[in-house]
């Protein structure tokens, strides 16, 4: 955990953001996988963790604005769980350790904010993401299920974004950590593929290393031969001699900061010339667009530029025509990227979606496109110092999606259709690497892992 007062300076912030009401954050509890004694790993809520630290299940806890009180909930282990669990602070402990003055049990959490609704005081919640977070607030605050999302506050949600949208030293040497466990995962990935191996082997080593580093992955590994499907999660592949394997993946450390970054890489240990010109196109397509990183642009911009940047590769390789520009802007580029080139990143690898994308990542100066692809873009708002973000351009060739443009003729001013045929069986490349915005400019998160051809198949030729 960070120092006591980190966690108290927080919390003053955001009473004043808020201004009044409770506020209530529910820890997270255990999830059962297929009998109730059987739990999924456990992983605590990240706004709980931000303002209260504990990764505990059972936990909760209320900041009354108006009394100018903050108090923590859970129910201290009775002498039938210490058997099973061992020995545990008491919940009293647990409120001293994050700067807590009041403490109580759960029983009379539920006392406290029943009797605050129906005395007409405001509860503010952040937006419930799990289907038994609505159960259990439903108990505490004695109100139907479907009351629950009345009590979600925009104020509240504002004033936790802001918070959290801005990554302060401790954190940055945190995400440093989460960032170099992934870029080992990376690395185990890059020496370990070859043909005759089948995906789950390889996934099974990197979920190792992102465990070895004191925490788990920061969400299930993308490891593929298959990479023109985005979320592909299906590890059942043999790896052949010729086949790029797409591995995005991430880890996140002891303290709950994530990592995410994503290499294509060639099995066989050599990209072919198609693959080279491709890949040359995504690195070229990343590179710009982390030139451009600094306070004041839009992510939007950067991710414009990233697209035009791969229409006038795919010009040069005949797979598209036109003016570059224009075929980013009207959305043609979708053809072979139909994802944005990047997102948030932090205590959530999709930093803060809980609560709710478009808050997180546009606002009243930048409004979601409804293009296809430019539409799938996560963070099109202005960059601030502080932020943390993601820089994933890619280019893929999914048979399915080109098919159905073709039979339309859709953007065929800017598609080659005909020189497309060669490419349908190609695959799909990512390159993502995590940079921090800084006063100047960004800077990378983690030590570099290779990334340009010569340094892949540098690394894939050490024994
Ligand atoms: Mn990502």
């Amino acid at each position: 955990m960070f120092d006591k007062e980190i966690y108290v300076s927080r919390r003053e912030a955001l009473k004043k953001s808020v201004g009044s009401g409770l506020l209530l954050f529910p820890g997270n509890n255990e999830s059962s996988i297929n009998y109730v004694d059987n739990a999924y790993y456990f992983r605590q809520d990240s706004t709980f963790l931000y303002f209260f630290g504990h990764s505990k299940p059972g936990l909760a806890a209320v900041i009354d604005v108006d009394n100018d009180e903050e108090i923590f909930y859970g129910d201290d282990l009775t002498i039938d769980d210490v058997i099973w669990t061992g020995p545990m602070p008491t919940v009293n402990e647990l409120a001293e350790e994050v700067g807590v003055g009041l403490s109580g049990s759960l029983s009379s959490l539920k006392n406290q904010l029943s009797k605050a609704i129906k005395s007409g005081r405001q509860v503010h919640l952040l937006p419930p993401y799990r289907p038994d977070h609505y159960i259990v607030l439903s108990g505490w605050m004695d109100v139907a299920v479907k009351e629950v999302d009345d009590y979600i506050s925009l104020k509240f949600i504002q004033g936790v974004l802001a918070l959290r949208s801005i990554k302060t030293d401790p954190e940055i040497a945190e995400m440093h950590l989460a960032a170099d466990i992934t870029g080992r995962m990376h690395t185990t990935a890059i020496k370990g593929a070859r043909p005759g191996m089948i995906e789950y082997e390889l996934t099974g080593k990197i979920t190792g290393v992102a465990m070895s580093g004191g925490g788990n992955l920061s969400f299930p590994v993308i490891l593929t031969v298959d990479g023109q499907t985005l979320h592909n999660h299906y590890h059942g592949n043999t790896m052949k001699e010729g086949d790029l394997l797409l591995v995005d993946c991430g880890a996140e450390n002891g303290m709950g900061y994530a990592g995410d970054m994503t290499r294509t890489i060639p099995v066989s240990g050599r990209f072919d010339q198609r693959q080279k010109e491709i890949y040359q196109i995504v690195l070229s397509a990343q590179e710009h667009a982390i030139s451009m990183l600094r306070p004041g642009i839009s992510y939007a911009e950067v991710n414009m530029l990233s697209l035009k940047t791969i229409a006038t590769g795919l010009n040069d390789l005949g797979l598209m025509k036109g003016d570059p520009e224009e075929a980013a802007r009207l959305g043609a580029v979708a053809l072979f990227m139909p994802h944005g080139v990047g997102h948030m990143i932090g205590l959530d690898v999709h930093d803060m979606e809980n609560l709710g994308e478009d808050l997180v990542g546009y606002d009243a100066s930048f409004k979601r496109s409804d293009i296809f692809g430019l539409r799938s873009l996560r963070l099109g708002k202005r960059l601030e110092a502080g932020f943390a973000v993601t820089v994933e351009p890619g280019v893929y060739f999914i048979p399915d999606l080109i098919n159905k443009w073709k039979s339309e003729q859709k953007f065929s001013a800017f598609i080659n259709y005909e020189q497309l045929k060669k490419y349908h069986d190609f695959g799909g490349v990512r390159i993502e690497d995590d940079y921090l915005i800084n006063a100047e400019g960004a800077t990378l998160l983690g030590k570099p892992v290779p990334k340009t051809i010569a340094e892949i198949e540098g690394l894939k030729q050490e024994k």
